[in-house]
């Protein structure tokens, strides 16, 4: 399929580089240069495999990590006109999710203002909680302090992209021993869909009806999970014992938006368009941690309707963060 748009798309920046050198020395020479990378390795690979545009974004966790608020608010800063100027070098081809210092909630609303209206971009990626002062401090934003950015968000009318990160070593005692479950594996699903319920679970979609959030990894497990959660409720005939007023599904599926970053298998695939409708799932690759040819290759071969694929492949994007293509 020609004319893909694919939206969990990275780069790094100086002080973000090394927050993506997981993988080992001896991967790190390619992965670093796709890393600062955009109109070189990546346009090329675009191009071999049919994506009109990618959405970019700062890499992970970056700005979410930095305890200090101050340099937080300075490398959003920062990221956010790198990436604006790569955009500017070619708008057919790319825009911009804003990398938000959520350290200081007013910080990131401002921020979050100056990217969308100043510098046209199309929506916010997070990656998953802050610190906040200290490093082990864990600042999730479904609590109070955030409702005012919320606010701003849905006001502003842009999706927001909820982007993995692990979780701290001092929270992850049931992964000791077992260090290859961290990461892409499994811990970066199991954390994003704690917060996502999170923010379901306090009310916030009852207060701010329009918010729209992406998930990645085809929803970080939790379409599979949707049915289980609320029949629990259901047949133990109680209210459930959250703030929020419907059930977990119906926010999931009236707010949410799933890519496929990462999960480039079929049988998931349609489990998630059956879960949310095909309104509601969008193509992506997750470069550069996958490859744009194995998604494409893929995705453009899948067993789904040609519809399907189209909305999926191009036109749900278009339509969510209002492309100009
Ligand atoms: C990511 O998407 O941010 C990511 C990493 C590290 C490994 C794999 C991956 O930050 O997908
Ligand atoms: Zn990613």
């Amino acid at each position: 399929m020609q004319g893909k748009i694919a939206l969990e798309e990275h780069v790094a920046i100086e002080p973000t580089l090394s927050d993506s050198q997981v993988f080992g020395a001896h991967v790190w020479k390619d992965l670093e240069h796709r890393l600062v990378d955009v109109q070189d390795t990546r346009l090329r690979e675009m191009d071999k495999h049919g994506v009109e545009m990618m959405i970019l974004s700062l890499n992970a966790p970056a700005v979410q990590a930095i305890h200090d608020v101050k340099t937080a608010i300075a490398v959003a800063r920062q990221a956010n006109d790198v990436l604006a100027d790569e955009v500017r070098k070619r708008p057919a081809r790319f825009t911009a999710f804003a990398a938000l210092p959520m350290q200081d909630p007013d910080a990131a609303t401002a921020e979050l203002t100056r990217c969308v209206k100043d510098l046209g971009m199309v929506g916010a990626l997070v990656n998953g909680f802050s610190n906040i002062g200290t490093p082990d401090n864990v600042t999730y934003y479904d609590l109070p302090q955030y409702r005012p950015f919320w606010r701003a968000v849905e006001a502003l009318d842009v999706p927001f992209y909820l982007h993995p990160r692990n979780p701290l070593p001092n929270w992850t005692k049931q992964y000791e021993g077992h260090n290859w479950l961290l990461g892409p594996n499994w811990a970066f699903s199991a954390e994003t869909a704690v917060h996502a319920f999170r923010l379901i679970g306090s009310g916030l979609f009852d207060e701010f009806p329009k918010l729209k959030i992406v998930l990645g990894h085809l929803g970080e497990g939790i379409p599979v999970q949707l049915w289980r959660i609320d029949n629990r409720n259901a047949w133990m005939k109680a209210p459930h014992k959250y703030a929020a007023k419907k059930g977990v599904a119906d926010y999931f599926r009236a707010h949410f938006h799933v890519t496929t970053s990462g999960n480039f298998h079929t049988p998931s695939l349609v489990n998630a368009m059956t879960e949310m409708g095909p309104d509601r799932v969008m193509f992506s690759v997750d470069w550069p941690f996958e490859d744009v040819g194995q998604a494409a290759q893929w995705f453009d071969t899948a067993e789904i309707g040609q519809a399907d694929r189209d909305k999926i492949g191009r036109d749900n994007a278009i339509k969510l963060f209002k492309l100009k293509l």
